[in-house]
């Protein structure tokens, strides 16, 4: 019995050890009125994540500071496309200083940081898109980070990285020529070294995309990887890491061959 106690002591104590509580500390943050599009992500590249808001009036952000306050800026500007729909950041010129992607219900705009970060410029694109997501990875494996954005109705939109700017070129990546593309998730699925990509779907039938990173990529596996080891090819309904059934393409079985 007594060891039947301690027992139920020791799993009282490890429930009370695992217990997270949330303290809201918004009163650290400057005041923002109106609604904003927001995120978390270190801007000034000094490891510490500091948080952004974009309203219709310019971008306010609070730098983290060592002591876990925050250091209040705002950058007026007059926001043509307003991340109603998703706002990612990453530094797209390499510069020090993260740059954002907007996704707006009708187009995107990427936001450059200045080389200082003293002040930002946005780049609106012209092209229609009903954002749903957007995301940065390097998308051909080229050590430039791309950008991508998915399309409510219509084809998802790849941007390529052209000496620090971003430029919507479809032949960056292939996807579905379809609508009702809800996220992507930049993942190396198969631990061959290049990001891969999962769609996901809300359009009735289909069930979501996976797609290899780039053609190129695809041709260093081949010729250098593929030799070490040969993995068992994925078949059309094959569910891997948990993901649903996943609509494969004719690159997505070169590329689960190799690592
Ligand atoms: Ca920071
Ligand atoms: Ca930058
Ligand atoms: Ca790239
Ligand atoms: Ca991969």
């Amino acid at each position: 019995m007594r060891t039947l106690i301690l027992f139920s002591l020791f799993l009282a104590s490890l429930h009370l050890q695992s217990q997270v509580t949330f303290t809201n500390m918004s009163e650290l943050l400057q005041p923002v009125s109106g609604s904003y599009g927001n995120l978390a992500s270190d801007m000034n590249g000094d490891n510490l994540d500091d948080i952004v808001r974009v309203t219709s009036e310019g971008i306010y952000i609070d730098y983290q500071q060592v002591d876990g306050t925050f250091l209040g800026a705002y950058f007026a500007m007059s926001i043509q496309n307003l991340p109603s729909w998703s706002i990612c950041a990453a530094d797209i010129d390499d510069n020090g200083y993260n740059d954002l992607c907007l996704g707006a219900g009708n187009a995107v705009s990427f936001v450059y940081a200045s080389d200082d970060g003293s002040s930002y410029t946005e780049v609106a694109h012209p092209e229609y898109i009903f954002t749903q997501r957007t995301t940065f990875a390097d998308i051909d494996n080229d050590g430039n980070l791309d950008a991508f954005a998915n399309h409510d109705v219509d084809q998802c939109h790849p941007y390529r990285n052209v000496n620090g700017e971003l430029v919507l070129d479809f032949s960056l990546i292939s996807t579905l020529d379809a609508g009702g593309n809800y996220a992507a998730i930049w993942v190396d699925y198969d631990n061959d070294w290049d990001q891969d990509l999962y769609i996901t779907s809300a359009e009735e039938g289909l069930p979501g995309e996976m797609h290899s990173a780039s053609i190129s990529s695809i041709k260093i596996m081949v010729t250098v990887l593929l030799p070490r080891r040969v993995r068992k090819p994925i078949s059309m309904t094959e569910t891997r890491v948990g993901l649903p059934v996943l609509r494969t393409s004719t690159m997505m079985v070169i590329l689960m061959h190799s690592s």
